[in-house]
């Protein structure tokens, strides 16, 4: 090595001690001024997850099941505390909070974080998917992971999809056996523009609303009726406060496990590797129970009372038809490309 080289190198370690100690007498550590902490705590983070749904949905046992990894893979050293029925707010409130760093985790539908990336609404075109195993393809397949990849942007790490469901539609009104039946009922949709112009096509009166707000919104008659799947029909219990159900199946919700990017980079790639195979090994138990939860509850609601209307094959024809301008309007909104390649893969992957 050159004299000069040498020089240089000393002089960039005397600098870079100078301000070592600079920064050392400065700012006190962390753990300077943390309160005592018992042993076992002391290296413990939290994830703090929310979520709008209750304890009883599936949504809540892959949380579970979420926890229960995490904390065995990393020996405690990262603890996951579960918040259910929107105790920390609402979807669009908790992906603010993720954003900033305040909250760690959340389990949105696609709806709703198209308002951050607006690409997610590819998923929600209605009659999309013809079934739950081509969503599968094509979420944990190539295209679900390239819209995986644009959340960091937006200070969010996208694990894993995990399933809402398809969703069906509520009323306190009358029963819907047809698109005729809907005109001016005053439906709740999410906080998503193609939800709602889709509801408008049917010629429903749509209004957006977070869910924690949905079941005294339809206690107190506020709306009418609302979209979910059944098993959140069944597990909320809306069948106390909504009469009518009608088998539409319309949208496929599926769910993002979420992870603010600021938790997300303050952990060891070994942590990462954990949070990932979690959301994934939770993301297979969640969707088993939705699926058995989602097959089971119409005859629960029916004992609950409520009349359960199965569309004819004409009928749903038309719900189909007549939504499908949607496809048009919001080609450009998501990326013609995008909804090309989305469908040929459903195409491909029915096969
Ligand atoms: C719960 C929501 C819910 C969704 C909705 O926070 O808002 O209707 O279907 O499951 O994510």
């Amino acid at each position: 090595m050159k004299k000069t080289t040498l020089k240089f190198l000393a002089l960039i370690s005397l600098v870079v001690f100078t301000l070592g100690i600079f920064a050392g007498c400065g700012a006190p550590k962390q753990d300077q001024k943390a309160p005592v902490a018992k042993p076992e705590e002391q290296k413990a983070r939290v994830i703090r997850a929310g979520i709008g749904l209750n304890d009883k949905h599936p949504q809540y046992q892959g949380l579970l099941k979420f926890k229960e990894i995490v904390e065995r893979e990393t020996k405690g050293k990262v603890q996951v505390q579960i918040f259910h029925s929107g105790q920390l707010g609402d979807d669009r409130t908790m992906m603010e909070a993720l954003q900033l760093g305040t909250q760690e985790m959340t389990c949105p539908s696609t709806a709703p974080i198209a308002n951050f990336v607006p690409e997610f609404s590819v998923f929600d075109f209605p009659f999309l998917f013809p079934n739950t195993a081509v969503a599968d393809k094509v979420l944990d397949g190539p295209i679900g992971k390239e819209l995986l990849d644009k959340l960091p942007k937006q200070n969010m790490i996208g694990l894993a999809y995990w399933e809402n469901g398809f969703r069906d539609l509520t009323n306190s009104k009358k029963e819907i056996k047809t698109v005729a039946d809907l005109k001016g009922l005053k439906i709740r949709t999410m906080e998503n523009k193609l939800h709602l112009d889709a509801f408008r096509l049917l010629g429903a009166n749509p209004t957006p609303m977070p869910f924690p707000e949905l079941f005294t919104a339809m206690q107190q008659k506020t709306v009418d009726g609302q979209e979910n799947p059944v098993a959140t029909i069944y597990l909320q219990k809306f069948y106390e406060v909504q009469k009518y159900v009608t088998d539409t199946s319309h949208i496929y919700s599926p769910f993002v496990l979420l992870m603010s990017k600021k938790f997300w980079d303050a952990s060891t790639p070994e942590e990462q590797a954990i949070f990932k195979k979690a959301a994934e090994e939770a993301r297979d138990y969640e969707r088993k129970l939705n699926r058995e939860a989602n097959a089971k509850y119409f005859d629960e609601l029916a004992k609950a009372g409520m009349t359960v209307t199965k569309l004819t094959p004409e009928a749903r024809a038309e719900f189909v038809k007549t939504v499908k301008p949607v496809y048009d309007t919001y080609k450009e909104k998501v990326g013609a490309d995008l909804l090309a390649r989305v469908l040929a893969e459903i195409e491909k992957a029915g096969k």
